[in-house]
């Protein structure tokens, strides 16, 4: 995908977003209009529209019960990350952990594991759906993502967050193997995004992304980053890791894994 097509589809999301609060104007009117399509990549425009827009439970992801939750929830990618600052928060069991929230942000921030458990939080059955063919069901109790936002504070100007992880999947000399994802500023505000602490009732375990991994249960598995360390808001992702957004974007998957 290139950067045209996620421009436009991030003004698509604006303009549905417009025409659910409004329920007045056409998409492809609003579209052409040049005012109005600058206008919806505003990201306070955005946020605003879309979060009421994504608010309707039709937007959500299918919810299960405690009887679906899968006895064994397979764990992929980097399960035991060998980063060693990463193993000596681990070995304290995080409490040393620090969330840093930077970029295009109000005030940018740090929040420890404790600071996000006194937030509001959010519990969901979702099933996960990995790219390679296999799908588990889980229970995830974390903090909206939009709760952490909301006191950071966005700028107009963001369009991207972008997660930074621990690990490193490939190694490579140049650190472009280290794991990161990104999301559009409209899926914050989606009510089933939200940085998970616990998993089935536990504190997440090492090898599902402890002590905090996003989950964003409209799109594939790989876009779930685990062992967030750090947030940082951006208005474009070309100068992260290889540019296209994410880990196995800058590898040939397609950026935006709605399922
Ligand atoms: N930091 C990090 N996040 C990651 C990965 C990874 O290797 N490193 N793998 C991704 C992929 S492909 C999937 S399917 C899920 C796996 O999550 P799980 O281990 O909890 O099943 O995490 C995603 N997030
Ligand atoms: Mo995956």
């Amino acid at each position: 995908m290139n950067r045209n097509q996620l421009t436009r589809r991030s003004v698509i999301v604006g303009a549905t977003g417009l025409a659910f609060a409004g329920g007045l104007v056409g998409l492809r009117r609003l579209e052409r209009n040049p005012t109005m399509a600058t206008l919806l990549r505003s990201a306070e425009f955005v946020t605003e529209r879309t979060q009421r827009a994504l608010l309707s439970s039709g937007a959500l992801a299918r919810e299960y019960g405690e009887g679906d939750i899968s006895p064994v929830f397979l764990a992929n990618g980097t399960t035991d990350p060998t980063d060693p600052v990463y193993r000596d928060l681990a070995l304290d069991k995080f409490i040393n952990w620090r969330l840093e929230v930077s970029g295009l942000v109000g005030k940018p921030a740090v929040f420890s594991l404790d600071d996000l458990r006194a937030m509001p939080s959010r519990t969901q059955i979702t099933r996960h759906d990995c790219v390679e063919g296999w799908s588990c069901i889980g229970k995830w109790k974390g903090v909206p993502l939009a709760e952490v936002l909301r006191r950071t504070g966005v700028e107009h100007a963001a369009r991207f967050v972008v997660f930074h992880c621990a690990d490193e999947l490939e190694q490579t000399l140049d650190g472009s193997g280290r794991y990161y994802e990104s999301i559009a500023i409209a899926d914050v505000f989606h009510p089933q995004t939200i940085l998970a602490y616990e998993m089935n009732d536990r504190p997440l375990p090492v090898s599902h992304g402890a002590p905090i991994r996003l989950r964003l249960e409209r799109q594939l598995g790989y876009k779930m980053a685990k062992y967030v360390m750090a947030i940082e808001l951006v208005a474009s992702f070309a100068h992260i890791g290889r540019g296209r957004g994410g880990f196995w974007e800058d590898r040939g998957y397609e950026w935006y894994a709605g399922i």
